[in-house]
């Protein structure tokens, strides 16, 4: 190969090499490729050599050009890369990121199958407004101003009138007053309570259920809500009807699950006893039915108010009832 065309690669290469930027690197164009260049000037020396010599001459330098326009563009593209790297700008080749597809909240799909396992039971579904009348929440439900059983739901005022509710109940008095019996309902929502330890939070979900017919008995109730637990957990799953008291319903009681974080030898879930609490219930109380304009002579019924973040615990096994808000995505992912 020519002592000229050797020379002129190396000094090429080591040039392109100490290009620093895009600037640098259009100099060098002209310098080395351009029409006046060096490589092009290599060309034009081409007539001033002795004949025999040319055809190796001109292959040698052609080579050269295309060795040189090859680095040049290599150099260019990585340069390229590199400055939109510093700029924090987009690399267009680096592969894209894929965004993990979301699902519904484990709560969400607790209330769902609830509902579900109701609905397979024939029961309609109602939805009623989170931000209630003091009417709907209390008075109707037979508790009235300064009856002790309102100390049992620790209420956000809204007004003097208002509040957020403290429980779906009040869609047994929407549903009662909009339709006569024979009535089989849900109502799933949000309630909220100023409270907030491991089985508490301050915004929870219930799904209320009643049914108000002809003759409709305290057995019917433990019917419903045994076939509903061996659905959604098993039919040997351990519960109990504990004796309890709502105003609205008489007599009433609370349906405990055997606890599955200790498997009912007591933790601090289960408070030591061995059970979690995830249902009140009763037989609808004659003054709840006056209010809605039914003669308790006539007809008689059953309601309950389930805690679906309760049954999610039990199904899941999960030990702190807020971890269900903190947003974790590691939490929320596994469901
Ligand atoms: C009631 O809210 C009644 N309205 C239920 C009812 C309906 C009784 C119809 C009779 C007839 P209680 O306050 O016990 O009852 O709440 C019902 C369920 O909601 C509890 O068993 C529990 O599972 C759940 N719960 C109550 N407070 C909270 C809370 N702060 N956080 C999470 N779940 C809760």
């Amino acid at each position: 190969m020519d002592e000229a065309i050797t020379t002129l690669r190396d000094e090429a290469l080591v040039a392109l090499d100490a290009c620093g930027d895009i600037d640098g690197l259009e100099a060098f164009r002209i310098k080395y490729l351009g029409r006046n260049g060096a490589v092009s000037g290599l060309m034009r020396s081409l007539p001033g050599l002795a004949p025999e010599a040319r055809p190796a001459f001109g292959r040698d330098a052609n080579k050269l050009k295309q060795e040189i326009e090859a680095a040049f563009t290599a150099r260019r593209e990585n340069l390229a890369v590199n400055a939109a790297a510093d700029r924090g700008g987009v690399d267009i080749t680096i592969p894209g990121r894929c965004l993990p597809g979301g699902h519904s909240h484990p709560v969400s799909q607790v209330s769902l199958e609830i509902c579900d396992t109701f609905a397979a039971m024939g029961f309609d579904i109602a939805e009623g407004p989170d931000v209630e009348t003091d009417f709907y929440n209390f008075e109707a439900l037979n508790i009235p101003s300064h009856h002790p059983a309102r100390d049992m739901h620790d209420t956000f005022y809204v007004s003097d009138s208002t509040l957020l509710r403290t429980h779906t109940s009040p869609m047994q008095i929407r549903a009662m007053e909009a339709r006569r019996p024979p009535l089989r309902m849900i109502a799933p929502g949000k309630v909220y309570r100023c409270d907030s330890d491991v089985t508490h939070t301050p915004m929870f979900h219930q799904v209320e259920g009643f049914l108000v017919d002809e003759d409709v008995s305290f057995a019917d109730l433990k019917g419903v809500l045994s076939l509903f637990i061996a659905r959604v957990f098993s039919v040997d799953t351990a519960i109990r009807f504990r004796p309890s008291y709502f105003p609205f319903t008489e007599p009433s009681a609370e349906v405990d699950i055997a606890c599955v974080i200790c498997g009912g030898k007591g933790c601090r879930v289960c408070k030591h006893t061995g059970w979690i609490e995830i249902l009140g219930a009763g037989m609808i109380d004659p003054e709840v039915f006056r209010s809605v304009g039914y003669d308790p002579e006539e007809v008689s019924g059953f309601a309950f108010g389930i805690g679906a973040e309760r049954i999610a615990m039990l199904k899941y096994g999960i030990d702190d009832i807020r971890l269900f808000y903190e947003n974790d995505h590691r939490f929320l992912s596994q469901f």
